[in-house]
C-alpha cells in the first residue's frame, strides 16, 4: 500500500485506513492509495469494505495546496465513481470533520456511520469553489434540494445528529469507531445488504421555485460572488438530469470557479489566516502561561463584549468598573446580548445562564489580585490608561499578563508605566467584540516571547483570528483606515455625496460604505482622537471638517440618531438627509473647492489604493509580518470582501505597476503628503 493509506482484511471485512496528518487531506498519494486499496478489496475475499481514518479527523477535503497545479491521476471524481461502483458494500466511518472531498468520499460509499461529535460539510464555497467530486449531485439525492443548497451555499458543517436526520448518514455509533464500523459491516453482510449507489437514487420531491429564490437570496447575501450561483445551477441540474450528465455540469462549473480570481483570493486567505497565527522567529515550543481566569477593566461597549468571549470559552471573568451604576449598566448589556442570542437560537437558555454565571462584577481592583490575564478597556485616554496600568502593577500577581484594548495608543508607553513591561501587550478587539473575529495582538518592544505566544494561542481558544502587529499609531487596521477615511471625506467635499461614496464601495464589495461605518462607530470617537492631537498632527483639515461640524451639531452617528445619515429609531435603517449635503456644499465653498462629478471608479481607486499604499509602508516598517496578515486584518476586522482576498492580495492581482501608475497620478493631482508612493510599491512594481 502507500505510506498514507493502508489496507488489511479483518476476517471478511476489508479495512482501508487513511493516515495523512494533519487533516487526512486527499493529496495525490492518498487518492492513489485509496484506488489501490479499493481495487485490492474488489479482488480479495472480503465481503464488505470499511473506510476509516487515523488522527483527529476523517478526510477534511481535497488537498488545497495542490490547487492551481496540473491535476495528477487518479482524479477524485473518477476515484469516487470506482468506490461507488464497488460490488461489495462500502462503509464510511466518520469522526472529526468530514468536509468537502472528504464528505464526497463518504457520499460515494454505500453506508455512512459517524461518532456522536462528528461534523460533516461541503465548505468549498468558502474557497470560491463548489463540491467538485459529486457532492452537488449526490447530496440532493439523499437530503433533498433545500437542505443541500443550505449546506453548500453556507459552507457551514452540520453535526452528526442533523446529518442523520437529513439521511446524509445512516447511523451514529458509540465507542471505538473502527470496531463499531467493522461490526456494522459484518451485520450488513449477515443481513444480505447490497451496495446502494447514491447516484442511482432520484432527488426527493421539491418546489422548482426554490432555485430562483436561492439565486435572489444569494444575490444579496453573497453579492458579486460566482460560486454560490454555480452551486444553485448544479443542484438544479441534479433534479433534471441523470447523474452522469449532472456530473458534467458540476465539472464545468467547478473548473470555472477554480479559474476565477475569487477562488484564488479565498484560497489565499485560507492559508494567510493560518500563517498569521505564526510569529516569525518565535520558537514553536515557547512556553505558554496558563490562562484560567481573566479580569477586564471597563464594562463599556468593548469591555462587555470582551468578557463574553471568555465566558463563551468557559473561562471565569471579573469585570471591574468605576462605580456600581456603571457596573450594573455593563452587566445588563451582557445579559441583554445573551438573551438576544437565545432568541436567535445561537445558544440555549441554559448555556446563557452558565456563561452569565462565569461573569462577576466588582468596583475594586483587589478582585483582580489572582487572575492570569487582565484586559484594560477604559476610555481612550493615554494618561488614564497609564494610571490604570500602574494600579494593576501594584495589584496583580507576578506572572499575570497585563493587556490593553486601546485602538491607537502607544503600548510601549503604557508598558513603561509598570515595573513589568515584559508582561504588557496589546489585545485589540473589534466592535462588537463578542462577534468580530479579528484580534490584533500588539507586541510592544518589551513584550516577553511567552506573553506573545500565550496570547496568540489564547485567541484560538476564544475563537478569534489573531494577527500580530508592532506598535504604531492605530497598529495595522486603524492606521490604514485613516487614509481610507481621508479619501472618503475628500471625495465628498470635492463633489460626491455620502450616498454615492458608500454605494460605490458597497457595490465593489465592502460590507458597509465608509461613511456608514463612521456613523456606526460614532463620529465622536474620531473627533476625540483628533482633539487629543496637536492641530499640525491632525492631517488635512479638509479631510475631517465635515465630520467635526456634524459632531459639533450633536450628530454623532447612529448612537445619536443622525450623522452623515438619519437613522430610523426602530429599524436603525439609514436614510439620506438633505441637511448634510447643505453642510458639505457650504464647507466645500469655504475651502474654495469647485465641486465636480466624480466617477465611482475614482472613488474606489482612491480609497482602496490609499489602503494599499499605507499597507506597504506598514510592511516596510515591519509593523506587520507579511502582506497576508494585513489581508486577514481587513477581511476579519473591516468588512473587506474576502473574495477579493484583502487589500494586499487585491493590489497584487491588479498588478503593482498599475497600482503605482494610479497612485502617482493621485500624487500629482492631490499632493505628496497624502499620496507619495510607498517605497515598497515602487520596488514591487519594478519587479
Ligand atoms: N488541504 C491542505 N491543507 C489543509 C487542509 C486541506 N483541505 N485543511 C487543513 N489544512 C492544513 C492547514 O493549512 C493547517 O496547516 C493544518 O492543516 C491544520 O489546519 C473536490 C475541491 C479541517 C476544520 O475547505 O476547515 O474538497 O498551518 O489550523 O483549526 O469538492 O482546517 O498547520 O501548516 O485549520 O483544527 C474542502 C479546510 C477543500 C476544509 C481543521 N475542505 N480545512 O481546523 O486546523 S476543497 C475544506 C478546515 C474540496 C472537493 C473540493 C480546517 C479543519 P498548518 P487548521 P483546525
Ligand atoms: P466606553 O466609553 O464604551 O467604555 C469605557 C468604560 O470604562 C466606561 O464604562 C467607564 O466607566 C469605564 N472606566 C473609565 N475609567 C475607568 C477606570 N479607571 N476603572 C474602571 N473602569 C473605568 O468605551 P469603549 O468603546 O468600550 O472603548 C474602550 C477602549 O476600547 C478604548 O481604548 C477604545 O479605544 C477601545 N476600542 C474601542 C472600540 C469601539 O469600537 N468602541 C473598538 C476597539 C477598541
Amino acid at each position: 500500500m502507500s505510506a498514507v493509506v493502508s489496507y488489511e482484511l479483518d476476517d471478511e471485512i476489508g479495512v482501508i485506513t487513511v493516515n495523512n496528518p494533519p487533516v487526512n487531506a486527499l493529496s495525490h498519494p492518498v487518492r492513489k492509495g485509496l484506488l489501490e486499496a479499493i481495487t485490492d478489496a474488489h479482488g480479495d475475499g472480503s465481503k464488505a469494505v470499511v473506510i476509516v481514518c487515523e488522527g483527529r479527523t476523517f478526510i477534511a477535503g481535497a488537498d488545497i495546496t495542490e490547487f492551481g497545479k496540473p491535476p495528477v491521476e487518479p482524479l477524485l471524481p473518477e476515484l469516487l465513481d470506482t468506490i461507488e461502483a464497488s460490488a461489495k458494500p462500502v462503509v464510511a466511518a466518520i469522526h472529526g470533520t468530514a468536509l468537502g472531498g472528504g464528505f464526497e468520499t463518504a457520499l460515494a460509499a454505500h453506508y455512512r456511520c459517524a461518532v456522536a461529535g462528528a461534523k460533516v460539510g461541503l465548505p468549498e464555497v468558502k474557497l470560491g469553489l463548489l463540491p467538485g467530486a459529486g457532492g452537488t449531485q449526490r447530496a440532493p439525492r439523499l437530503a433533498g434540494v433545500v437542505a443541500s443548497l443550505d449546506l453548500m451555499t453556507s459552507g457551514n458543517p452540520i453535526g452528526a445528529e442533523a446529518a442523520l436526520e437529513l439521511g446524509l448518514i445512516d447511523k451514529i455509533v458509540d465507542g471505538d469507531l473502527r470496531e463499531a464500523a467493522i461490526g456494522w459491516a459484518r451485520e450488513l453482510v449477515a443481513s444480505g445488504a447490497v451496495p446502494r449507489p447514491v447516484s442511482e437514487l432520484s432527488v426527493p420531491e421539491f418546489d422548482a421555485a426554490v432555485f430562483d429564490a436561492y439565486r435572489a437570496k444569494l444575490g444579496k447575501r453573497a453579492r458579486g460572488q460566482l460560486a454560490p450561483q454555480k452551486i444553485v445551477d448544479c443542484v438544479a441540474a441534479a433534479t433534471k438530469l441523470p447523474f452522469a450528465e449532472g456530473m458534467i455540469i458540476e465539472r464545468g462549473a467547478f473548473k470555472e470557479c477554480m479559474r476565477s480570481p475569487q477562488s484564488a483570493a479565498l484560497r489565499h486567505l485560507f492559508f494567510a489566516e493560518r500563517q498569521a497565527a505564526k510569529i516569525d522567529g518565535l520558537p514553536a515550543d515557547t512556553p505558554l502561561r496558563p490562562i484560567e481566569s481573566v479580569g477586564i477593566i471597563g464594562a463599556g461597549t468593548m469591555g462587555g463584549g470582551i468578557a463574553m468571549n471568555f465566558a463563551n470559552a468557559g473561562i471565569p471573568v471579573t469585570l471591574v468598573e468605576v462605580d456600581e451604576e456603571a457596573l450594573a449598566r455593563g452587566l445588563a448589556t451582557i445579559e441583554k446580548n445573551y438573551a438576544a442570542g437565545v432568541r436567535r437560537g445561537k445558544l440555549s437558555g441554559e448555556q446563557a445562564s452558565e456563561r452569565l454565571d462565569l461573569i462577576a462584577g466588582a468596583i475594586d481592583y483587589s478582585s483582580l489580585a489572582d487572575v492570569d490575564l487582565v484586559i484594560e478597556a477604559v476610555f481612550e485616554d493615554p494618561e488614564l490608561k497609564k494610571t490604570v496600568f500602574a494600579r494593576l502593577d501594584e495589584t496583580c500577581k507576578s506572572g499575570a499578563i497585563l493587556a490593553t484594548n486601546t485602538s491607537y495608543q502607544d503600548v510601549n508607553a503604557i508598558a513603561a508605566a509598570t515595573s513589568r513591561p515584559a508582561d504588557v501587550i496589546g489585545l485589540h478587539f473589534f466592535s462588537p467584540a463578542n462577534i468580530m473575529k479579528l484580534l490584533e495582538v500588539v507586541r510592544a518592544d518589551t513584550t516577553g516571547d511567552d506573553v506573545l505566544a500565550t496570547c496568540m494561542a489564547l485567541a484560538k481558544r476564544i475563537r478569534k483570528v489573531p494577527v500580530m502587529s508592532r506598535v504604531c499609531y492605530g497598529f495595522i487596521g486603524n492606521r490604514m483606515l485613516a487614509p481610507y477615511f481621508r479619501e472618503a471625506q475628500l471625495c465628498v467635499l470635492e463633489g460626491a455625496t455620502p450616498e454615492q461614496v458608500d454605494a460605490a464601495m458597497e457595490a465593489w464589495g465592502m460590507a458597509m460604505g465608509p461613511l456608514r461605518v463612521a456613523d456606526l462607530a460614532g463620529l465622536d470617537v474620531g473627533y476625540k482622537a483628533r482633539e487629543a492631537l496637536p492641530v499640525e498632527e491632525r492631517g488635512d483639515p479638509r479631510s475631517y471638517r465635515v465630520a467635526d461640524v456634524l459632531v459639533e451639531m450633536g450628530r454623532l452617528g447612529q448612537k445619536s440618531g443622525a450623522g452623515y445619515y438619519r437613522y430610523d429609531p426602530e429599524t436603525r435603517k439609514h436614510v439620506s438627509d438633505p441637511a448634510v449635503l447643505e453642510i458639505i456644499e457650504r464647507e466645500s465653498a469655504a475651502f474654495g473647492i469647485e465641486r465636480r462629478a466624480i466617477a465611482d471608479e475614482e472613488i474606489i481607486d482612491r480609497l482602496i489604493y490609499a489602503l494599499v499604499n499605507e499597507g506597504l509602508r506598514i510592511l516596510d516598517e515591519g509593523i506587520a509580518q507579511r502582506p497576508g496578515d494585513i489581508d486577514v486584518v481587513y477581511v476579519y476586522g473591516y468588512g473587506f470582501p474576502a473574495w477579493r482576498g484583502g487589500p494586499m492580495h487585491y493590489a497584487e492581482s491588479v498588478g503593482y505597476a498599475k497600482v503605482l501608475d494610479r497612485v502617482t497620478e493621485f500624487c500629482e493631482r492631490f499632493g505628496e503628503e497624502a499620496w507619495a508612493p510607498a517605497p515598497l510599491l515602487e520596488q514591487l512594481s519594478s519587479q
